[in-house]
């Protein structure tokens, strides 16, 4: 039975993965911060609370993280933990730094010193393309971050390939565009967008306040995109990979989409900040937006090619733009009729 530890096991990648890896007769460890039960929401959705073996582990600590692989001996470290909402960066740089990007050299530390021949996979992201330099971008894309969270991320893809190119571990990157389900979390714009939509439905919320609509995103289905994750440790060499769609969308249509799914249509008034969207039928303002939500530096446009996934692993994004925001926000609408 292969042994399986995963930091970052709370949030949504770490549980569906989690899914995955026990659906395939993996031993699961999970590593988290706080050890406790409550937050444990993504697990016991998908129902697996009980056969993830859950140990403390905080990225910021040294001497915790050599006594969990010392313990654990794990043949596949996924290292999913991460502070990884871009606009807080902003607000805690410096936290930010050191979980992701010192934080993934103190677990690398850890694991070439105690179990050397652990295969690695390092949560890189498509934010470290930024001001992107050429449209689609893909592995050979040079790097433009536009927040701390990017620079962090930079730091922690070149140390991840820097210590498969000094001390040959099988160390692998997965360059992820955003990835989206219906575990999301709140702090993001899809869910954010999901979540308001079924509360104004159920008359809980009065309406969304949004910051830039017009930011452009490749959004894929989480689920689909932790299977590329395994299958980059299943290769016979460690490399980089991009996960994307090759799709881009823009928040705004994104806010169209998910009101449709509820039965609203919004028209739109206003440029920019001042922008407005209004139910078509009762002239109520359902969306504003606020400049409190825009970041000092945006990233504008991304759209991933994922080529190479799909020719050395085999890995094709299956569910479309639609469909992910019908199945997000179809989720929500349930919770909210149920109260939860
Ligand atoms: P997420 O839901 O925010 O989960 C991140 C997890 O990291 C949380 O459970 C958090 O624990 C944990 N964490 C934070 N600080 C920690 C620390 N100091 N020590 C140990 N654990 C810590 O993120 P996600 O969407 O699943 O993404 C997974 C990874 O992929 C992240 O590294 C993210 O940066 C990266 N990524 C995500 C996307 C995407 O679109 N989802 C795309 C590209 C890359 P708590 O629950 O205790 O807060
Ligand atoms: O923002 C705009 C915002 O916070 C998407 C993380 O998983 O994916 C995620 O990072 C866009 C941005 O995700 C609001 O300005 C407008 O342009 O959902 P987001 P993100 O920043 O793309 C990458 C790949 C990761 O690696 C990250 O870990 O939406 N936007 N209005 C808003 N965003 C938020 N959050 N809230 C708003 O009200």
């Amino acid at each position: 039975m292969k042994k399986a530890l995963i930091t970052g096991i709370r949030g949504q990648d770490g549980a569906y993965l989690a899914k995955l890896l026990l659906d395939m007769g993996y031993e699961v460890y999970g590593a988290d911060r706080r050890s406790g039960d409550s937050g444990n929401w993504r697990l016991k959705e998908l129902g697996i609370d009980k056969y993830v073996k859950i140990e403390y582990m905080d990225l910021l600590e040294l001497t915790n993280i050599r006594h969990v692989i010392a313990k654990v001996k794990p043949d596949e470290v996924y290292n999913l933990a991460a502070q990884s909402f871009v606009g807080v960066s902003f607000e805690q740089p410096i936290l930010t730094a050191d979980i992701d990007a010192m934080g993934v050299l103190r677990l690398l530390e850890a694991i070439r010193d105690i179990k050397p021949d652990t295969k690695f996979y390092q949560a890189s992201t498509s934010e470290m393309f930024g001001k992107a330099r050429e449209v689609p971008q893909n592995e050979n894309t040079p790097f433009h971050p536009r927040s701390p969270y990017a620079t962090a991320k930079v730091f922690a893809h070149y140390t991840t390939q820097n210590y498969r190119e000094a001390y040959n571990m099988y160390a692998c990157s997965g360059i992820l565009f955003n990835h989206e389900s219906e575990l999301r979390g709140l702090e993001f714009v899809t869910r954010k967008i999901t979540d308001a939509v079924a509360k104004i439905k159920y008359g809980i919320q009065d309406r969304l306040v949004l910051g830039n609509l017009d930011s452009k995103r490749d959004w894929g289905y989480a689920p689909e995109y932790v299977y590329g994750m395994y299958l980059m440790l299943q290769q016979e060499k460690p490399d980089n990979y991009v996960l994307a769609t090759n799709e881009t969308h823009s928040v705004r249509e994104f806010v169209e989409k998910a009101f449709l799914v509820a039965g609203f249509e919004i028209e739109w008034i206003g440029e920019n900040e001042n922008a407005k969207g209004l139910d078509k039928k009762t002239g109520k303002v359902l969306i504003e937006v606020l400049k409190e939500f825009y970041r000092p530096a945006e990233v504008d446009l991304l759209i991933g090619d994922y080529t190479k996934a799909k020719q050395k692993l085999g890995w094709e994004p299956k569910t479309k733009f639609d469909e992910i925001v019908e199945i997000m926000t179809l989720k929500d609408l349930e919770r909210q009729s149920k109260n939860i």
